[in-house]
Parts: structure tokens; C-alpha cells; sequence
């Protein structure tokens, strides 16, 4: 059975990296694991860009736009949406999440979902370096991987290209 999948061997072009400034201690945290996981993949920094905008909320709009350049082999996205006792938590989150299905699909280059969602401050922080990974980290991964996977797609292996399975 013929199985597809990325691998995490260094990909060639350039990679968008989209950071919230809301919640700043945070995704300056992710942002520092996101490059540190491309770096230790052999990417090397002068092949990120990196975009901030306020909030986690104004992040698919920045990430569609960069994704519609062809400039960019991924687009990461990097935020912290905290519940804490506001209500914007869900519409931010929500909205975030959505709007950033939308990019990808629409635009057909990955861009990965960085952005924390949590209950508290401490749960963030947790998951931006200090006791349950890095989710910036993870992002880089998660990107090269992509790039694999679709690169992987595209050759002659593939059913339809006279070489594989009908
Ligand atoms: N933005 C975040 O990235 N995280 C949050 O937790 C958050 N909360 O809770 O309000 C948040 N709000 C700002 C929002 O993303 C926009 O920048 C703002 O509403 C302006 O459009």
C-alpha cells in the first residue's frame, strides 16, 4: 500500500513567520522555539521572514496575504489567546482558527496553527518553553513536514502518473 507523508529534511524556500504582540511575554517565546526549530532542521534564519501584527485576531488576514505572494513555501502563525475572565476569548479564538483554514485551503500553502488556546496564563506559558514544549517549535515541524508532504505529492509515484496503482 503505497503511503505518502512529509519527512523533516531541510525543504528549500523561505517560510513567513506571523506573530500576535497581544500576550507579547508569550509569543516572543514561540517565536524564539519557532526559529530554533527551523535552525536545528538546517533553515537558515535568513530564510524567515517575520511579521507581527496586534492580536491573534488580525492574523489570517496578514497570513493569506503572504500566502498569496508564491513567495512562501509556509506561513506560520504564532499567538496566545487566554480566557481569563474575557468573553473576546472565544470570537478571537474562534475566528483565528477559521480564518486560518480559510488561508490554507484557499490558498494551497500550508499555514500552521501556532496560536495557543488556553484557560490561563500558566497553561500558555507552559506550552511556550517551560514544562509541555514549545508550540512555536512545533510549528516549524509541522511546516517543514507540510512542504515535504506536498512536495512528495507532486511525483511521478502518484496514482494517475502512469507509475502507481490505478
Ligand atoms: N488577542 C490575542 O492574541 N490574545 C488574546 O487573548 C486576546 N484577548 O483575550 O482579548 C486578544 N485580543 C485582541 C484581538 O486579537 C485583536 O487584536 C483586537 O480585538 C483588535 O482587532
Amino acid at each position: 500500500m503505497p503511503t505518502f507523508e512529509g519527512d523533516f529534511t531541510k525543504p528549500d524556500g523561505r517560510f513567513a513567520i506571523v506573530v500576535a504582540r497581544f500576550n507579547g511575554l508569550i509569543t516572543e517565546s514561540l517565536l524564539a522555539g519557532c526559529i530554533d526549530g527551523f535552525v536545528r532542521h538546517g533553515v537558515n534564519e535568513a530564510a524567515l521572514d517575520t511579521v507581527r501584527v496586534p492580536g491573534s485576531f488580525e492574523i489570517p488576514l496578514v497570513a493569506r496575504r503572504l500566502a498569496e505572494t508564491g513567495r512562501y513555501a509556509a506561513v506560520i502563525c504564532l499567538g496566545a489567546v487566554i480566557r481569563g475572565d474575557t468573553g473576546h476569548y472565544d470570537h478571537v479564538a474562534g475566528q483565528a482558527a477559521a480564518g486560518l483554514m480559510n488561508a490554507t485551503v484557499n490558498t494551497g500553502v500550508p499555514v500552521i496553527f501556532g496560536i495557543l488556546t488556553t484557560d490561563t496564563v500558566e497553561q500558555a506559558l507552559n506550552r511556550a518553553g517551560i514544562k509541555a514544549g514549545n508550540k512555536g517549535t512545533e510549528s516549524a515541524l509541522a511546516a517543514i513536514e507540510m512542504v515535504n508532504l506536498l512536495n512528495a505529492l507532486k511525483g511521478p509515484q502518484l496514482p494517475g502518473f502512469g507509475f502507481g496503482p490505478a
